[in-house]
């Protein structure tokens, strides 16, 4: 990196930290009105504390939503931004992101309508539900054993949810080179894309997502040549169960940690889009780093997910703070 590229990175940091406001410049773009202490200055300063207190409260009864959680916050920011677009439910007249067939699985929506609730006592109308979900996300990887770090606020919600849009979510039968270009097209970098992939440290797959491996595999391969044969033959024996039986990313589902990456070593990634994260020399490098340097994946990932959160961010009369985060107003 360049002096002058360390230079402007510094005072990005800078602006995210401290939420300095361009307002001179204007055509600054989306950052331009979220803020660390958003909530201070709209005279709500208890939200970080209920948003921290009520998951944890809800991932002590059942620790396995930590992971949910954190996927909800990624499915929501790649489908229309971080708007909580994903929080919609269906009406007579439009189906909504959630009822997408493979978005399904998602899960811990009575979490964010739990925080909404005691937030909506506390200071109606204020509180955005896609700053929930991303304080929400944040407060469950640290839940989990994860990195801590602050967050910028001040997102709106979208007032459009549609089943179509969740075409823009990246699918498990993608290689790393797709990977690559996806996420780059959302300005991530393969570096970042790697990262973010680390989530999955968290939770489980099912069947459905990981079946297409195991038989009929391509022309010349019945089962994934990639797969470790051993571990092929116990998802294969998970598959007998049915396309809805699960099987963990790695060894410790409920701790974010940097196993993932060391099972990917091992060839027993669960989803060919992981195990593609080693396979390709372009990924492999980073995958390897992760596995040996625990803090570097938690920095990296912090980061990352930082930026995540600021996609196409809604601000100002571009959207809304719902009443309810399962109806737009
Ligand atoms: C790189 C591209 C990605 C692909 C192709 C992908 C795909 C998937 C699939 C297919 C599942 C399993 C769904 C099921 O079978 O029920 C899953 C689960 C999960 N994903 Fe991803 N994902 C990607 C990136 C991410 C990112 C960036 C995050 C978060 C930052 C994330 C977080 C999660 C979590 C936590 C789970 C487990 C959910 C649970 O146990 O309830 N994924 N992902
Ligand atoms: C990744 O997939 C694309 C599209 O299917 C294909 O053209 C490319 O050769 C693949 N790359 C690798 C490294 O397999
Ligand atoms: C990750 C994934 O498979 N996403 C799917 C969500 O649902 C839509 C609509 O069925 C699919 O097109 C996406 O591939």
């Amino acid at each position: 990196m360049g002096k002058y590229e360390l230079f402007m990175l510094i005072l990005l940091m800078d602006i995210i930290v401290s939420g300095w406001r361009f307002d001179g410049g204007g055509g600054y773009g989306m950052v331009d009105g979220l803020r660390m202490d958003y909530y201070y200055m709209m005279n709500c300063p208890f939200v970080e504390g209920i948003v921290q207190n009520t998951v944890n409260r809800h991932l002590q009864a059942d620790p396995t939503l930590a992971a949910a959680l954190v996927r909800m916050h990624f499915h929501d920011c790649f489908v229309e931004g971080c708007d909580a677009s994903v929080l919609v439910d269906s009406t007579k007249g439009n189906t909504a992101e959630k009822d997408s067939p493979a978005n399904l699985s998602l899960r811990g929506y009575e979490i964010i309508d739990d925080v909404k609730e005691q937030l909506e006592n506390q200071c109606p109308g204020v509180v955005s539900c896609a700053d929930i979900l991303a304080m929400a996300a944040r407060d469950a990887v640290f839940f989990a054993g994860g990195p801590v770090y602050d967050i910028p606020k001040g997102r709106k919600d979208g007032r459009r949810s549609k089943i179509e849009d969740t075409i823009n979510l990246p699918s498990p039968t993608l290689n790393s080179s797709e990977l690559i270009r996806m996420f780059g097209q959302r300005g991530f970098t393969a570096q970042e894309m790697v990262a973010l992939s680390g989530a999955h440290t968290l939770g489980v797959a099912r069947c459905s997502s990981f079946k297409h491996r195991l038989s009929n595999f391509d022309s010349t391969h019945d089962v994934d040549p990639t797969l470790d044969s051993q571990f092929a033959k116990s998802l294969s024996t998970i598959c007998s169960g049915g396309d809805k039986s699960e099987h963990a990313f790695d060894s410790t589902k409920d701790t974010f940690d940097n196993d993932y990456y060391n099972a990917l070593q091992r060839k027993t990634g669960v989803l060919f889009s992981d195990q593609t994260l080693y396979n390709n020399p372009r990924t492999r490098g980073i995958v390897n780093a992760y596995a040996f340097n625990q803090a570097m994946f938690f920095l990296d990932f912090q980061q990352a997910m930082v930026k995540m959160g600021l996609l196409d961010v809604k601000e100002g009369y571009n959207g809304e703070v719902r009443a309810n985060c399962r109806i737009i107003n």
